[in-house]
């Protein structure tokens, strides 16, 4: 195929990038039928903008501490996510809350990964929220990003047991693993048109998903 046919994927990050990674690896190897466009990181120290320089990405760095209010940190991303055109957003550790500036346009284009078995725990320190509510389950939730946080449609969600001695350090690394299974499918059903957000719900291959999104397990397509 050729390189135009592509989809092109627009990566914010803001952090260590190890979802990054599973892109920049999922691409290369076209179990991604995907080009990433552009890596963009709001942290000028993100590990994750090495990850991407040293896959030969593009990058580029919006600091938001340079910009006078979210909006106009928003709209610096959408004129570079435009300039790139970029097709999908894939939000991979980004900490920074987005206003309807870049929600609007990329609605049902753009998705997050979330440690926590969502609608559980939106926002931060989801593991020890966990262990400290006793749960027995943790995981991470693919979702499509809308105004609410953390809250737009869930499309995919893997579940890990809690063990115990479990701390929020050990149960974030195991979660992780998780991750990097499930961010990569779920966005390949949004990259062949799949997956698709219809009236505020995601629909995968014409059915309406369930609140929590498909379930993961192995062998899932
Ligand atoms: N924006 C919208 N509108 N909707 C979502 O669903 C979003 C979003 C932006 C980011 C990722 C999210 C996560 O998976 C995400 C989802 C940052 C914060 C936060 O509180 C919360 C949730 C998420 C990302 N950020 C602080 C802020 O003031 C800064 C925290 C920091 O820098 O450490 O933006 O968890
Ligand atoms: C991931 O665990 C992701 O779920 C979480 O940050 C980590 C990023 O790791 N996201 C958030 O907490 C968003 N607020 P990575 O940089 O190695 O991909």
């Amino acid at each position: 195929m050729s390189e135009a046919a592509l989809t092109r994927l627009g990566i914010l990050i803001s952090g260590t990038g190890s979802n990054l990674q599973q892109f920049i690896d999922a691409c290369a190897c076209g179990e991604l039928a995907a080009t990433i466009a552009l890596v963009i990181s709001n942290n000028p120290e993100a590990e994750g903008l090495q990850r991407a320089s040293r896959g030969g990405l593009t990058t580029t760095c919006i600091n938001h501490r340079e910009y006078e209010s979210r909006e106009a940190f928003d709209q610096a991303l959408v004129d570079t996510l435009r300039m790139h055109e970029v097709d999908i957003v894939i939000l991979a550790g980004f900490m920074r809350i987005l206003t309807p500036v870049l929600i609007r346009p990329y609605l049902g284009r753009m998705l997050n990964i979330h440690p926590s078995l969502l609608p559980k725990y939106p926002g931060l320190h989801t593991h020890q929220r966990a262990l400290a509510a006793g749960d027995t389950e943790a995981g991470a939730t693919v979702h499509f990003v809308t105004q609410e946080l953390d809250g737009g449609p869930p499309v995919l969600q893997a579940r890990i047991p809690v063990l115990s001695g479990d701390t929020a350090g050990r149960l974030a690394t195991r979660v992780s693993k998780m991750e990097h299974i499930i961010y990569p499918l779920a966005t390949r059903w949004l990259v062949a048109g799949r997956l698709v957000l219809v009236n505020e719900g995601a629909c995968l291959d014409g059915e309406p998903l369930p609140p929590s999104g498909v379930s993961y397990s192995e062998g899932l397509v």
